[in-house]
């Protein structure tokens, strides 16, 4: 199967759960359960999401594997595998914020990033009706729009993103980068969802995004979609984008922003 007809598959999810998730949000959210912390929560909605995605990719292409935020783990025998966030955002999923998303990647081998070649991708925020995706090779798209990341090259004018831990310890190691930061670029943004930070980096929405401690569902798609458009993605020190480190941007300002951000 090529790219283009897996990205086709990831469109065609991803807009079927926004639909179901922007149906439970106005029905009404309710927290199931909490994970790492007492404010990391996941909905019935959250799970629901995610069962109906598992089964629409069981359906599709019943030999990949697949592997979601709220569990579903399934190994692959076709050597490709789908990494999915039923709902990214979910806090503000939760607070009736309208900036969550169904974030749905496909990629060749494991859900390691170090090791994975990603082909497609899909990032559906269903309250503003944005579908952004990319496949490798194939560019990147909001709608039928091709996009393309800014040209910034001055790090005082850019305006960046990032996003906080639910641990309280976590999140004091992320502030004290934030301090460096913060005076040396145009502002700042926290809008809660890594997916659509990553999305709105490749869209021109944002110069700039980074995030310590995301896992693989977050920015599994965004990524793609962020190459796709022209950005560099990656970690600190050369090391490849992953769980220690994903910083987002075009070719100009990664390194300085790396610099800032690994003081
Ligand atoms: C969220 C990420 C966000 C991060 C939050 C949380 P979730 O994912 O998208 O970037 O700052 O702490 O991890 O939990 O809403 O799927």
């Amino acid at each position: 199967m090529t790219s283009l007809e897996l990205l086709d598959i990831a469109r065609t999810v991803a807009l079927e759960a926004g639909e179901l998730i922007a149906r439970r949000r106005r029905e009404g959210v309710e927290v199931a359960d909490r994970k790492s912390s007492s404010v990391d929560v996941v909905t019935f909605a959250d799970r629901e999401s995610e069962q109906f995605i598992q089964s629409r990719i069981a359906e599709l292409r019943p030999r990949d594997g697949f592997f979601g935020e709220e569990g579903a783990d399934s190994s692959s025998q076709s050597g490709l595998t789908w990494i999915v966030d039923p709902i990214d955002g979910t806090v503000n999923y939760l607070y009736d914020i309208p900036q969550y998303a169904v974030s749905i990647a496909v990629v060749d081998g494991d859900t390691n990033p170090a090791s994975w070649t990603q082909l497609a991708a899909a990032v559906n925020n269903p309250v503003l009706g944005e579908l952004y995706s990319a496949a490798t090779g194939q560019g990147a798209f909001l709608g039928e729009s091709l996009l393309q990341v800014n040209n910034e090259t001055n790090l005082a004018h850019a305006l960046v993103a990032t996003g906080f831990s639910y641990t309280s310890a976590e999140r004091a190691e992320q502030a004290a980068i934030v301090h460096r930061v913060l005076p040396e670029v145009r502002d700042m943004r926290r809008a809660g969802a890594a997916s659509l930070d990553l999305c709105h980096v490749a869209s021109g929405r944002l110069d700039g995004y980074w995030e310590r401690g995301t896992k693989p569902w977050d920015f599994a798609a965004g990524t793609l979609i962020v190459r796709e458009a022209g950005g560099v993605v990656g970690g600190l020190g050369g090391a490849p984008f992953g769980n220690d480190m994903v910083l987002a941007t075009n070719a100009a300002l990664f390194a300085p922003l790396e610099a800032l951000i690994a003081g």
